[in-house]
């Protein structure tokens, strides 16, 4: 048994686990506008919880291609009302998709379990405001910014680059403060890589497991899937669920997904068969 601890709960990662997308931004790209009034969020909460998430991902900042930037006090007054609201009404895993130092603070004295950072803590304060909340941190890889990323990617060794990048953030937060234990990892498909990129990361996804950590994958209706099956953001749940039973099988163990009951169905029937061997 491999547990983790996130706040007041903890969670098995032998077992996969699924975390539920909830977009609180205007202009999210597939979902957009859709959970903006905080009723509509909670709704969408107990949804996702009802079909079996652990975690509630929590995002105000659009980190979609060329999405716009989001001022510190515009994503604080998206994010935390949501989270308390869930806080207090739910018992399940909020996680917070942030860079910001403040949204960092204010949702960890929220009671946040986890804090989703695409950009690693590299967010001047960053850091520091995660390692005295003492809440647990998703790394993730990306190149570039969001406004810039998918311009042109290069890279001598996407999966080299991406490990190496992840780890000297691992060093990073442990000189912070933040212990190991605290930490998972996660590739950002689609962050900064072009198709082939995000395809050779999901096919090496074995290796990245060996690097010792919980691996988070976020592939959910992306635009690599678009690009392989020419379908529109709506239509890509199929090819969503492939790539993470592909996942699953090479050790990734959280699915951040906006279809939560057709992933814990999958996830449990690859785990049942795979406990067998
Ligand atoms: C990811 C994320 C991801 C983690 C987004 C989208 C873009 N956080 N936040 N991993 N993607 N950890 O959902 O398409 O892949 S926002």
């Amino acid at each position: 048994m491999s547990v983790m601890n996130f706040g007041d709960r903890s969670l098995d990662l032998s077992l996969p686990h699924v975390m539920g997308i909830l977009n609180v931004t205007p202009d999210s790209f597939s979902d957009g506008g859709s959970y903006t009034s905080l009723d509509s969020a909670l709704k969408q909460t107990e949804k996702m919880l009802l079909e079996g998430a652990s975690f509630i991902d929590v995002g105000g900042e659009s980190t979609r291609p060329g999405a716009a930037v989001v001022s510190i006090q515009e994503e604080l007054d998206r994010v935390l009302p949501v989270v308390e609201a869930i806080k207090q009404r739910f018992d399940v895993i909020v996680s917070v998709d942030t860079s910001s130092p403040e949204v960092i603070s204010a949702a960890a004295r929220l009671g946040v379990g986890l804090i989703n950072d695409v950009r690693a803590l590299e967010r001047p304060g960053a850091m520091q405001a995660a390692a005295e909340s003492g809440v647990p941190v998703c790394l993730m890889h990306m190149k570039g910014n969001p406004e810039t990323m998918q311009q042109s990617v290069q890279y001598r060794s996407v999966v080299d680059e991406v490990e190496s990048y992840l780890l000297a953030r691992v060093a990073a937060c442990e000189v912070a403060g933040i212990g190991r234990e605290k930490l998972m990892l996660d590739p950002g498909i689609g962050f900064g890589k072009s198709l082939e990129h995000n395809l050779t990361l999901l096919n090496q996804t074995a290796g990245f497991r060996q690097l010792g950590f919980p691996v988070l994958i976020g592939v959910s209706r992306k635009t690599m899937i678009g690009d392989i099956l020419n379908v529109p953001v709506s239509e890509r749940l199929f090819a969503t669920m492939g790539a993470n039973a592909s996942a699953f099988a090479q050790g990734a163990r959280i699915f951040r997904v906006h279809d939560v009951k057709p992933h814990v169905d999958m996830l449990e029937l690859m785990y049942r068969i795979e406990k067998e061997r």
